[in-house]
């Protein structure tokens, strides 16, 4: 590699060939793009949500002025999933198997979407790998939906159902924030299911309190539209009344000392370079390895 060169297909500050033998003890991590928006119901472009966020990372600097840290973590671009325009189970198949070989290689899989369904492709690996118990990891998913219908339109896996699919994988807890839309089936379901939903006009202490007493593994999938459209506009459902950048911030900077075992950043359907859209996806998969 020849210095001083970068990259934009790669996301920012990732190398080209890290150390992954056993006496490198630092935890890794690894980004794959899933480049899948079949299911998309208003506004498609999540395919691309994976190009335009890697080249929104180069925006940012090496280091994080408010936890005065500079990025010092493994992380490897290992590119994007081989997805099947159209078919959502063709392409959850090649996911699941390339998330268990990241999971048996002992990374941290870091995942670019895509539309949101990508993450019950991504959480099934967990499930068929010996390296997590389903039962022991809580889920933390930040969004404007709660994504719990049994089916939307007929189909049973959908970026509407993702989290209703999630769910009867039996994780310990599912904890929701910055929701603010929800059909009345989807509300009853979390009720009686013990999901613990945070709306987006709650209180923001309030959901960095609740993060902080997290106990044990979490997963976390970040749908981009759990900012307000202002900020996030280029995605599948935009939905107005969201959380601001400084919130998000606030609610990744709450897992400082946590076990994350997988992030996601979903619903990116950016076509343009400089859309805030992507710029703010890049910065919260950057804000969350800065913590590491
Ligand atoms: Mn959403």
């Amino acid at each position: 590699m020849y210095l001083h060169t970068e990259n934009p297909l790669k996301f920012a500050f990732s190398q080209a060939e890290p150390d992954y033998s056993p006496s490198n003890d630092k935890p890794l991590f690894g980004i794959l793009g899933v480049p899948f928006d079949s299911t998309t119901t208003y506004q498609p472009g999540a395919r691309y949500g994976p190009l335009f966020v890697r080249e929104a990372s180069y925006n940012f600097e090496r280091h994080n002025l408010f936890l005065d840290k500079t990025l010092n973590v493994t992380v490897q671009d290992i590119g994007n999933l081989e997805s099947v325009p159209g078919n959502f189970q063709k392409t959850c198949t090649n996911l699941e198997s390339v998330v268990s070989s990241i999971l048996e290689d002992n990374i941290t899989p870091i995942t670019i979407g895509g539309e949101h369904s990508i993450t019950y492709g991504v959480l099934k690996s967990y499930d068929t790998t010996v390296t997590h118990n389903m039962q022991d990891i809580t889920i933390l998913h930040l969004d404007a939906h709660m994504d719990l219908r049994d089916d939307y339109m007929g189909e049973k896996y959908s970026h509407a159902t993702v989290m209703r699919r999630i769910h009867d994988l039996e994780p310990r807890n599912i904890i929701q924030m910055g929701i603010r839309s929800a059909s009345e089936e989807e509300r009853d379901f979390a009720r009686d299911n013990g999901i613990d939903y945070h709306t987006a006009q709650d209180n923001i202490s309030g959901m960095e309190k609740t993060i902080n007493q997290i106990k044990g593994p979490i997963y976390v999938t970040v749908d981009i539209d759990v900012l307000d459209p202002a900020y996030a506009p280029t995605v599948g459902t935009p939905t107005p009344g969201g959380l601001n950048p400084r919130d998000l911030e606030k609610l990744i900077f709450a897992l400082e000392g946590k076990k994350v075992i997988g992030f996601d950043v979903v619903e990116v359907s950016s076509n343009s370079i400089g859309d805030t859209t992507s710029i703010n996806a890049a910065k919260t998969i950057l804000d969350f390895l800065f913590l590491q």
